[in-house]
């Protein structure tokens, strides 16, 4: 049991394991790795994936010291057990366990903090520029799926790479999806490389070019040379990353380690920024995983055996309700156009873009680019509805400023998973939109209290014909009730209290509902309102409200930092009133269910009833 996985000192020991025995080990990391993720949940196909290129990664660099920088960074699973981290995968993503993202202050071999897509090129063209200046000699590698290589940022990576001599070695993981199949045109290219049919004789005569050489050497180097040349002009016309003034070398099988170590020591011996082009296949060895790559790009605790999911919410997602909205509004309305930045399953827009191809747009992991085409969309007369994540919508800040706003088009933005999202910690808390929305002139903020809501906000939305944004948190909506109409910057009483109010903005009504029980219980009574805007703000209602309760408080998913209870201090500056604020302190905030995260912080109903008392109290 587990021969190659235990016992070892990795990744040391890799350097002296036989192709045959890394072979080996590789079953037993793909074991290991689907028993654990089947209980802990996490990003698993992605992982399956690269088992052989982390293995041969660690076998031919000299890592810590080599740098190695993996875009996004859900694919270090593998990274992390081989070095020194395997048991403590099985408390990846929990509560005051291991993040499932690089962490450099959780361990020397991962070298950046990462969770946003399409970075390691320009992190690691930096690390090699110092690297230059400094005169040291690491070699700097990073690992790239082909899905993030669609992301602007890398293309100005790209650009910046070939322009120097800069040695950077770009390993270029090419499974053919993002988390849905890739799209685009680099994409095409890919696949075009891929499907040229050179790729097998290209592995033929690299190992035909080396098989005779026991120690990788000139003569392997020389061989390898051989095979990139022949292969080049062979292929395809205008490689593009030969065009840009980057070495390619490939596509190589990203499954095959005795392959895949030869081209790392070619590009290791090789001046220059080089890419080796790696084809894999997502969710590699696991056969539910290889069927449904995407459902298995992120999972929860699963039955090993069937892969069926072991909680299920009976309850609608505010994405899924978000997708079937749209629907039906643009069932009735043709210019209701859909944009996504690779995530249609994701933001629940599945079902629209299979009813509506035409009216769907994906345009890759380019959320900048994503905000400036809805602007074009607006500008010759679509109705674009964009649907981001809060976290990864901060790509696409000036392009809402200067785009969107500034010309005052009618784009929504459908800000999915804003609040604290849980295991995926600090870099994906969608808890900073509402700050960095605020101060932008023309656009109208809201977030519904649940389903109702979050439908009539969109119905409210087209009607404005200006830019607007509606944020909404992940997971199950609830549903609190009747849904009044939504009228502009106009705040709504939902629980009459007399003591203390409690300004809610869209997930916190609930927990601030709960929080009125509790508080009843202790004869405080307690009025609720549910702010539905942060823009244009109920000002008048709140400057009543000032002269009525002993106390104000606001509570909202988002950083208090220029967030809503900031705005309601700025207002009440003059009153005589006291107010308490309940947000997200100014941290990153870590990973742990959201539940554990609330508690942690303050911003569960229990604690947030026990502030209030306890201030009641003096
Ligand atoms: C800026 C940004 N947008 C979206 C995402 C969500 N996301 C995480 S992984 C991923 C797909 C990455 O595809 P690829 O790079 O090909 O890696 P693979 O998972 O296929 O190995 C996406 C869209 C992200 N992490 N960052």
């Amino acid at each position: 049991m587990n021969k190659y996985l235990t016992g070892h000192n990795f990744p040391q020991d890799l350097k002296d394991m036989s192709y045959d025995e890394l072979e080996l080990l590789s079953y037993e990391l793909r074991d290991y790795l689907v028993e654990t993720v089947s209980e802990t949940g996490g990003h698993l196909s992605s992982n399956l994936g690269v088992v052989e290129i982390t293995i041969a990664l660690h076998k031919v660099f000299d890592t810590p010291a080599d740098k190695l920088i993996w875009d996004v960074g859900h694919q270090t699973y593998i990274h992390k057990i081989l070095t020194g981290r395997g048991d403590r995968l099985k408390t990846v993503r929990q509560f005051n366990g291991m993040s499932g993202f690089p962490k450099s202050s959780d361990s020397p071999y991962d070298v950046f903090d990462t969770g946003h897509s399409s970075t390691s090129l320009s992190l690691g063209l930096g690390m090699a520029e110092a690297r230059d200046l400094a005169g040291e000699d690491y070699q700097v590698v990073s690992i790239i799926g082909d899905g993030a290589l669609t992301g602007g940022l890398s293309f100005e990576a790209l650009n910046n790479a070939g322009n120097r001599s800069t040695k950077l070695i770009i390993v270029l993981n090419d499974n053919g999806m993002s988390i849905s199949p890739n799209t685009g045109g680099l994409s095409k290219h890919l696949s075009r490389l891929r499907s040229s049919g050179r790729y097998i004789s290209m592995k033929e005569k690299i190992k035909k070019n080396v098989s005779k050489i026991p120690v990788i050497g000139e003569g392997m180097v020389t061989g390898m040379q051989h095979a990139r040349d022949s292969i080049k002009y062979a292929v395809i016309d205008g490689i593009l990353f030969e065009e840009l003034g980057i070495k390619y070398f490939g596509p190589i099988d990203g499954h095959d380690i005795e392959t895949l170590c030869k081209a790392f020591e070619w590009a290791k011996q090789t001046e220059g920024p080089v890419l080796i082009h790696t084809i894999t296949q997502k969710g590699k060895g696991y056969s539910v995983a290889e069927n449904n790559p995407n459902v298995f790009h992120g999972i929860g605790p699963f039955n090993v055996e069937t892969g069926q999911l072991l909680k299920k919410s009976i309850k609608p997602s505010y994405s899924y309700v978000m997708g079937n909205k749209l629907i039906e509004m643009a069932q009735r309305d043709p210019k209701i156009v859909a944009v996504s930045a690779a995530m249609l399953e994701g933001t629940g827009l599945e079902k629209f873009s299979a009813e509506f191809p035409e009216r769907t747009f994906d345009v890759g992991i380019a959320e900048a680019y994503a905000v400036s085409f809805a602007a074009g969309l607006a500008k010759a007369g679509s109705k674009p509805f964009v649907a981001i994540y809060s976290t990864f919508l901060q790509r696409g800040y000036d392009q809402i400023v200067e785009d969107v706003c500034l010309q005052n088009l009618p784009v929504v933005f459908c800000i999915d998973r804003a609040g604290i999202v849980g295991a995926d910690g600090e870099t994906h808390h969608g808890i900073l939109d509402l700050s960095y929305l605020k101060s932008i002139p023309n656009l109208t903020i809201m977030a519904p209290k649940d389903k109702g809501e979050l439908e009539a906000m969109m119905e409210y939305a087209i009607t404005l014909n200006a830019p607007c944004a509606i944020r909404y948190p992940k997971g199950a909506t609830p549903e609190l009730g009747a849904v009044n109409k939504v009228i502009t910057g106009k705040a709504n009483q939902i629980k009459r209290g007399t003591d203390v109010e409690i300004w809610a903005l869209g997930s916190m009504v609930e927990k601030a509902l709960k929080a009125a029980d509790i508080l009843k219980k202790k004869n405080i009574s307690v009025s609720v309102i549910n702010a539905k805007f942060l823009k244009p703000f109920d000002t008048e209602r709140l400057l009543k409200s000032a002269g009525k309760y002993k106390l104000l408080v606001s509570m909202e998913d988002n950083a208090l930092t220029s967030g809503m209870g900031e705005e309601m201090n700025t207002i009440l500056k003059d009153e005589d009133v006291s107010i308490i604020n309940i947000g997200w302190p100014d941290k990153f905030i870590e990973h742990g269910s959201c539940g554990q995260l609330y508690e942690k912080y303050g911003l569960d109903p229990n604690s947030v009833a026990e502030r209030i008392a306890k201030t009641l109290e003096g």
